[in-house]
């Protein structure tokens, strides 16, 4: 029942069914019970893995991605809600955004979402961000942890410069720093400094909560 619901939902988004369609299924999924986890994993990011390799296939063109992004954006207004459960202490404070020259977000938003309902303070700069905007919101901030996101093979290099600037800052041992999106690696986490690489936002999560002593 559970895999026939997200699959759906996949199937949905990876089609570009029309809007009302997928937001039927989500509160579907919803009333059952399915995690948010498992309904943004298995179900809304295999829908945009599928709008992605149709992408990249031919079959679907610039205007499909962008639909497809917009479909996503609209129904996360829906699943928001159940996700702010905020806990009473703040654990943390995270610094994260998209590197620059990178407009994709619907991951870092997810991951955004996911650590603020676990008591994170979450600064967001959004997409395109300039390195030295890190390294002054880490500083202003105080954070305890920088989250980077790309899903760009010709922007991941950005990440690098982060952490270069972190070490000529001179703070890059008060902050752990923590890679995400479809274009990083753990091996490239190792090679650029980074602390970590995940591709999955509650993993991501996970790890902050534990770097916090949890
Ligand atoms: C939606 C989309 C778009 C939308 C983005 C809208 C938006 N607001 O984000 C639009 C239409 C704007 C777009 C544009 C482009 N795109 Co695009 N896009 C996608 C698509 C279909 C889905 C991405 C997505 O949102 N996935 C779902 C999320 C939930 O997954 P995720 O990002 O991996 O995030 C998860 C984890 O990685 C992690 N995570 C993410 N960030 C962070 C951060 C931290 C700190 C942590 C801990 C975790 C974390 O948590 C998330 C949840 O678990 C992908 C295909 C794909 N399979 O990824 C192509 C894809 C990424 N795009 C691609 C391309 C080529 C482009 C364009 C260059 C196309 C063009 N010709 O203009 C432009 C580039 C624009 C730019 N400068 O950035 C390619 C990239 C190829 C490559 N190897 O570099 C892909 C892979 C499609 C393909 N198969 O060809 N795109």
């Amino acid at each position: 029942m559970e895999t026939t619901i997200l699959d759906n939902i996949a199937n949905s988004l990876g089609n570009l069914e029309n809007g009302e369609k997928l937001t039927e299924l989500l509160r579907k999924a919803l009333e059952s019970e399915i995690s948010m986890a498992d309904i943004i994993e298995k179900g809304l990011r295999k829908g945009l893995e599928t709008i992605g390799n149709k992408y990249e296939g031919g079959e679907y063109f610039l205007s499909e991605l962008l639909y497809g992004s917009d479909l996503t954006n609209a129904v996360f207004e829906i699943l928001k809600p159940y996700l702010q459960q905020l806990e009473a202490d703040v654990k943390g404070i995270i610094v994260t955004g998209t590197v620059r020259g990178d407009m994709h977000d619907i991951g870092k938003n997810v991951f955004k979402m996911f650590a603020e309902a676990s008591g994170f303070k979450v600064v967001d700069l959004g997409v395109d961000v300039d390195p030295e905007l890190f390294i002054n919101a880490v500083e202003e901030n105080k954070a305890e942890i920088l989250g980077l996101s790309a899903l760009l093979t010709t922007t991941i290099s950005e990440m690098k410069i982060v952490l270069e600037k972190l070490n000529s800052a001179g703070i890059r041992n008060r902050v752990r720093v923590i890679l995400g999106g479809n274009a990083v690696s753990e091996e490239f986490a190792e090679e650029i400094g980074a602390d970590a690489a995940v591709l999955d936002a509650v993993q991501g999560v996970q790890l902050c909560k534990e770097w916090m002593g949890e």
